[in-house]
């Protein structure tokens, strides 16, 4: 049980110079939680609503004062002073006094400042951890995830000619979280280093991977492949890939352009089987547009055997829909991020579902962060064995690493490293 005291929201700045809510709670008890709120680019067509001013005059337009003073006003006038049962209780209040199907009355962006900063609050007046409160309400295993390193940006997240926007490189071989920190952060110094050499440039993607000037998924897979050896790793055996095309970007009509000409749906699908076989990838989220069910089931029995289908706009963290595309076969893992749904309440319940599924689950950041750590911990106690959080630089995603290799160092022998299965 708890009361809250008092709730502050004001805004900042994201990690690409956009407005975003920073909130505290106060309890009762004297707990205090602070969350900053981040914010995608690239977004599913049924996430829940981020509230923006709209004011042409401030910040384009995407100003978030109004989601501020719902938290300030609206929502603290409906829950301070209040006694909840748990965390459960006071984001099912937040989420009904919101009152619409997709939080856009008061803004995902308010309800899930309140509903972080409150569970931040509750570790703080338990004396624990965040990852150590959040795993008594998940009640599975904890582990530490390993690291999914954005290398290469391409799509809505750079402004090379790439279509496919993220190229990551997965240490699943390594034995622990420092190992597997260094060994993306050596990745990513021998990637800068081959960049550099051939396109005279170390322009990075919001995500903090590079974005040099190519087109094709095989030019990005073949220098992530010669940054692995350089650094001095085996692909495969101590480094796996990962994709996310975001696919819904290259779609127009019902064509596919991943960079060099048209495809169809199984054309693509060919293409990933191809890319498949000759390199080292073990997961591709996002490989087809949201909008392409049938392809999604195609791309799960022709592949998801021995790879990774991991849904993120098609799925926006919702346990419903998670549940639906698990009846129909459309993938075999979700990417999880709590601003797509809007509580953590609820992004604990898109965890259960993809587990209920028997599916894998990734942790993810947005393209646009801020030094909020909330998603370090919560990919600790979720037991899920993966998170991707951008480049092994760039200070808003190092915070996450930095934030793991703390619970690694501090949390005692107990956490085990690398993937749940
Ligand atoms: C994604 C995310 C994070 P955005 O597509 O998975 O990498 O991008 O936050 O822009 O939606
Ligand atoms: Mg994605």
């Amino acid at each position: 049980m708890f009361t809250i005291d008092q709730l502050a929201a004001w805004q900042i700045l994201d990690s690409r110079g956009r407005p975003t809510v920073a909130a505290r709670a106060t309890l009762h008890g004297g707990g205090v939680g602070i969350t900053q709120v981040p914010s995608g680019a690239s977004t599913g067509e049924h996430e829940a609503v981020e509230r923006r001013d709209g004011d042409p005059s401030r910040y384009g337009g995407l100003g978030v004062t109004a989601a501020c003073r719902a938290v300030e006003i609206d929502i603290a006038k409906a829950v301070a002073g209040r006694t909840f049962a748990d965390l459960a209780e006071l984001d099912r209040a937040i989420v009904e006094l919101d009152g619409t199907p997709n939080k856009a009355r008061l803004g995902a962006n308010a309800l899930l400042a309140v509903s972080q900063a409150v569970a931040c609050a509750l570790a703080d007046q338990a004396g624990q951890p965040l990852h150590q409160y959040l795993s008594a309400q998940i009640g599975v295993p904890a582990r530490l995830p390993v690291p999914h390193f954005n290398m290469i940006n391409g799509g809505a997240h750079a402004a090379n000619r790439l279509n496919f926007q993220e190229f990551m490189v997965a240490p699943t071989g390594t034995p622990s979280m420092a190992e597997a920190i260094r060994c993306g952060a050596e990745i990513y110094a021998a990637l800068r280093g081959l960049v550099v050499d051939r396109f005279k440039s170390a322009g990075v993607g919001d995500e903090g991977g590079f974005a040099p000037d190519i087109a094709t998924p095989e030019q990005a897979l073949d220098l992530l492949v010669d940054a692995i050896q350089r650094a001095g790793y085996q692909p495969r055996a101590d480094v796996e890939l990962a994709l996310d095309p975001a696919a819904n970007g290259f779609l127009s009509g019902d064509a596919y352009h991943p960079g060099d000409g048209t495809l169809d749906t199984s054309e693509l699908i060919d293409r990933y089987e191809q890319l498949i076989s000759a390199y080292p990838i073990r997961s591709i989220e996002d490989g087809l547009a949201e909008s392409d069910r049938r392809g999604w089931r195609m791309l799960t029995a022709a592949v998801g055997e021995w790879v990774q289908v991991v849904g993120d706009d098609l799925l926006v963290t919702d346990p419903e829909r998670i549940r639906a595309a698990a009846r129909d076969q459309l993938a075999n893992a979700a990417l999880i991020k709590p601003n797509q749904i809007g509580t953590v309440t609820e992004t604990l319940a898109a965890l259960a579902a993809a587990r209920e599924a028997g599916w894998g689950a990734m942790i993810s950041h947005r393209s646009g962060e801020t030094s909020d750590t909330f998603i370090a911990d919560l990919a600790v106690a979720a037991g899920v064995g993966q998170l991707k959080t951008g480049a092994p630089a760039r200070g808003e995603r190092v915070a996450k690493y930095n934030r793991l290799l703390e619970i690694e160092a501090t949390s005692g022998n107990g956490l085990p490293y690398g993937l749940a299965y």
